[in-house]
């Protein structure tokens, strides 16, 4: 495989010749850090005007790779931080370890934070010591930890990729779920099953199981309500079907709100693409209107989509430093909107 094209990295948006070998794919951005792997970025812009990414850590854990993610066995969080897009990025020490979470027995995966009155708070999801994915939080005063997690789980948390949007009038409502090694399809009736599918519940023609969502409450560390699935619809309003493979929920919510529009944007897991839909209240309908990201290099695609001094970036993710699915790298790249709200499609790679 040939070296990589920069078109968009670490330092600066810049155009680059084709790669000396003219050979191996072409990538649009530039991994943001190479002393660590980084995946699943979450980027937040606090009051301090910093920009933060919570990311998953990549390890090698020796475990061969599964359909239920085995093989993403991260123990720990580092929060990374640069002052403006292009510039430095600081790989901060751990910010919160597995040993340190009583609950958690392996696997913690794709992060989100959230901010209010002085407290920075860490959501993440692990599998508890039943082997059962639950969300959980732990607090700091400062934006890159360390952080302290709570005794246990939220109650009536289950499977992963926590999204916390903070709404503009300032409650905070948590997005939740993924299938597959995400175990969302083990709740189809609230309670969970063990023996459940360990993919979609096969059933092509019927409603795709949906995410969830639950408002926090006012110390952020519970949910205020039972979460609830949040619908998702095709053009002519009826819920995303389970064998729309190429449009359905998979994992990674991320809400934003641009202008009076929610944005709810996901990856649809097995085709690999970052996908939209939209809606005006933050519990949908939301419905679906394009792709945000084309494939990765890599099985997984997850993304945060951020507005940062007056522009909208999308951080996402690819194994472009170990071409291994398990050990992947974080970048950025500028996201355009349309003037009608529709979103540009991203190519990371040709
Ligand atoms: O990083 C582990 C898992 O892979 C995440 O939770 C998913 O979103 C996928 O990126």
């Amino acid at each position: 495989m040939g070296s990589a094209i920069i078109l968009f990295g670490a330092s600066g948006c810049s155009q680059a010749a084709q790669d000396e070998a003219g050979e191996g794919p072409v990538f649009l951005s530039e991994p943001l850090v190479s002393e660590i792997y980084t995946a699943d970025p979450s980027t937040h812009v606090w009051e301090d005007g910093r920009i933060y990414i919570y990311a998953s850590h990549d390890i090698e854990s020796g475990i061969p790779e599964d359909d239920l993610g085995s093989h993403f066995a991260m123990r720990d969080y580092h929060v990374l931080s640069m002052d403006r897009v292009g510039g430095p990025v600081t790989v901060h020490p751990v910010a919160l370890d597995i040993d340190d979470v009583p609950w958690a027995g392996r696997q913690m995966w794709a992060p989100d934070a959230a901010y209010k009155d002085g407290t920075y708070f860490l959501y993440f999801p692990a599998k508890d010591k039943q082997d059962v994915f639950r969300i959980g939080v732990a607090t700091s005063t400062t934006p890159v930890g360390p952080f302290t997690a709570q005794p246990e789980a939220i109650a009536g948390s289950y499977s992963m990729d926590p999204n916390v949007f903070r709404d503009s009038d300032g409650t905070h409502y948590m997005y939740f779920g993924g299938i597959w090694g995400g175990q969302l399809q083990r709740w189809a009736n609230g309670q969970y099953d063990a023996n459940g599918s360990v993919s979609d519940l096969e059933q092509p023609d019927q409603p795709a199981i949906m995410p969830r969502i639950a408002r926090m409450s006012g110390n952020m560390l519970e949910f205020a309500e039972e979460p609830r699935e949040v619908m998702l619809l095709d053009e002519l309003g009826q819920p995303l079907l389970g064998g729309d493979n190429d449009r359905r929920f998979f994992e990674g919510a991320w809400v934003f709100k641009r202008g009076e529009t929610y944005y709810l944007t996901y990856s649809t897991g097995d085709t690999h693409y970052v996908v939209y839909a939209t809606g005006t209240s933050p519990y949908g309908p939301f419905t679906y209107r394009g792709r945000i990201l084309n494939p990765v290099q890599g099985w997984t695609s997850h993304h945060s989509v951020t507005e940062i001094a007056g522009q909208w970036y999308l951080s996402y993710h690819d194994t472009q430093l170990s071409g291994q699915t398990h050990l992947r790298n974080v970048m950025m790249a500028p996201l355009t909107f349309n003037a009608d709200g529709t979103i540009q499609t991203i190519t990371p790679m040709r």
